[in-house]
């Protein structure tokens, strides 16, 4: 099964010659998809050689090949995760029943959203960073832009793989839909909110990647654990590409906290801004948008939603075989919520089903593993003898999904008004100026090795490569 046909026209390890049909209707699909990167894809790039892994297998062991290709050249393919001997439905209605290999009539139209959703924000992420290119802090990066842009590229292959192939002709429409609504478009917006949010800078993608595409591995850990087997598998080798997003998003926003760590141990007392590094206000208001835009990715903290998830088999915990409960009825769970509408939005702890919470209790891992991130950061400044700490916002700030959503919060979770909301804003989100400095300091740097000033080099190149290795050849 694990043996991948990458002489096909769609490199596959799903045995696509042997079902012609699907074969015809994926074939149908890639002009369109072709013609989306070339539109929507990375802007003025796509003719130069970039040095990006394909995956090429699903073996643990080398599964991806590297070397120069031009973007639209990419080997996007469809690949699935050998099946795991023996398992069964680990959650829910349905426990210890065997795996379902076709789609359950009875779930056909919850399992197609959340497939859609999935499938939605790949695209979209693609669409939010294509100018990012012109202003890359180096050729490593800007290599790691594009790695990312056509694994999530990859990724649309593997949900619209799933749409075709189970979903007839509502999934081949879905699938032609995901190429029609566009990131930001007041009139046809992606599904989710922070993939519609503009990442216009290199911080807001370091941030991205950190915080966002960390959402994607723990919705992926969850969709993994699915009754339905062929999600589960293709999530299970999606998660294989994701890890490098997020260490590009954890080394990235690493990388400008450590140096402009040494541009105050350089100039102590002096602001960043005159020599050209990015204050660690000015990160720490960065994370405070991308972290809560973020949570609200996980659903609202109380979610029918997430019940029928959970019940029908569909969507587990990320860690679902460490639990001991895998009906989760009966139980409960705590959430902190606001008081009843009117109130003041103190919070006053509720305990509901625990189906019902499942949204939250997989954003509770989310977190725990952002602060092992920010944890890392922070020995960074306490290494260079700064007092300052990044830390992440408390749940209920900045929320527009959720319990929390309507009404305002700082950073440390205590309610306040509107006025006041307003008079601190700035202090708390980035403000025009902070992003104006930041906007600033983006220029393209395109000697091989060499780094934009305000962020420190990474610790090792690619694949073995040197950190002056032509990532990306510019002419
Ligand atoms: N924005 O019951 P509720 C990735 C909607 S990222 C806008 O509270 P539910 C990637 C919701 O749809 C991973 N709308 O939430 C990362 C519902 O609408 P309806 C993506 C939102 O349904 C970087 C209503 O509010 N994967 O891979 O339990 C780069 C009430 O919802 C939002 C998935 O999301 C929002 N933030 O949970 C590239 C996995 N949140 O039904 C890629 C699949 C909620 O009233 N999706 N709503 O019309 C799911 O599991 C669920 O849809 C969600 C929402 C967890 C997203
Ligand atoms: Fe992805
Ligand atoms: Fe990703």
């Amino acid at each position: 099964m694990s043996n991948v046909d990458l002489a096909a026209r769609i490199p596959n390890n799903v045995d696509l010659d042997h079902d012609p049909r699907l074969q015809r209707a994926l074939e149908k699909w890639l002009p369109d998809y072709l013609s989306w990167w070339q539109a929507m894809g990375p802007q003025g790039w796509q003719a130069r050689d970039v040095y990006l892994r394909t995956a090429v297998s699903v073996d643990a062991d080398g599964w991806a090949r590297f070397g120069h290709v031009k973007m639209p050249d990419y080997r996007w393919g469809v690949l699935l995760a050998d099946p795991v001997p023996a398992r069964t439905i680990g959650f829910g209605d349905h426990l210890g029943r065997p795996l379902w290999q076709e789609v359950p009539g009875e779930y056909r139209n919850l399992l197609r959203r959340l497939i859609v959703t999935q499938a939605d924000t790949e695209p979209a992420s693609v669409e939010q960073q294509r100018r990012l290119g012109d202003t890359a802090p180096s050729l490593y990066d800007l290599r790691n832009l594009f790695q990312v842009n056509v694994e999530e590229g990859r990724h649309l292959w593997a949900m619209v793989y799933l749409l075709h192939r189970y979903f007839g002709r509502d999934g081949r429409e879905e699938a032609e839909a995901l190429l029609a609504r566009r990131s930001g478009d007041p009139d046809r917006p992606r599904i989710l909110g922070a993939f519609n949010a503009p990442v216009e800078d290199w911080l807001s993608y370091f941030m991205f990647t950190m915080f966002t595409d960390r959402d994607g591995k723990y919705q992926l850990l969850a969709l993994s654990q699915s009754g339905f087997d062929p999600l589960a598998r293709t999530c299970r080798f999606m998660l294989t590409e994701e890890a490098h997003h997020m260490f590009v998003g954890e080394t990235g926003v690493g990388r400008v906290v450590q140096r402009t760590a040494e541009l105050l141990q350089e100039a102590p007392g002096r602001d960043v801004r005159e020599r050209g590094g990015i204050p660690l206000d000015t990160i720490q208001k960065y994370v405070n948008s991308w972290y809560s835009i973020s949570l609200d990715l996980f659903g609202g903290e109380v979610s029918t939603n997430a019940s029928d998830f959970f019940a029908s088999g569909l969507k587990g915990r990320a860690k679902e075989p460490d639990y001991e409960d895998h009906v989760a009825l009966g139980a409960t769970y705590t959430v902190r919520r606001p008081t009843a509408s009117g109130g003041d939005g103190r919070l006053v702890a509720e305990e509901v089903p625990l189906r019902n919470a499942m949204n939250e209790v997989l954003r509770d891992e989310y977190v725990e593993d952002n602060q092992r991130g920010v944890d890392r950061w922070n020995r960074t400044l306490e290494r260079a003898g700064l007092a300052f700490r990044l830390r992440l916002p408390a749940r209920p700030f900045h929320r527009a999904i959720g319990i929390y959503a309507g009404r305002h919060y700082s950073p440390e979770g205590e309610p306040v008004d509107e006025a006041a909301w307003e008079a601190r804003r700035d202090e708390w989100l980035p403000s025009a100026s902070d992003r104006a400095h930041v906007a600033d300091l983006m220029r393209a740097v395109h000697e091989p090795g060499r780094m934009a000033g305000w962020i420190a080099p990474p610790s090792r190149g690619v694949d073995g490569k040197p950190l002056d290795f032509d990532y990306v050849r510019v002419t």
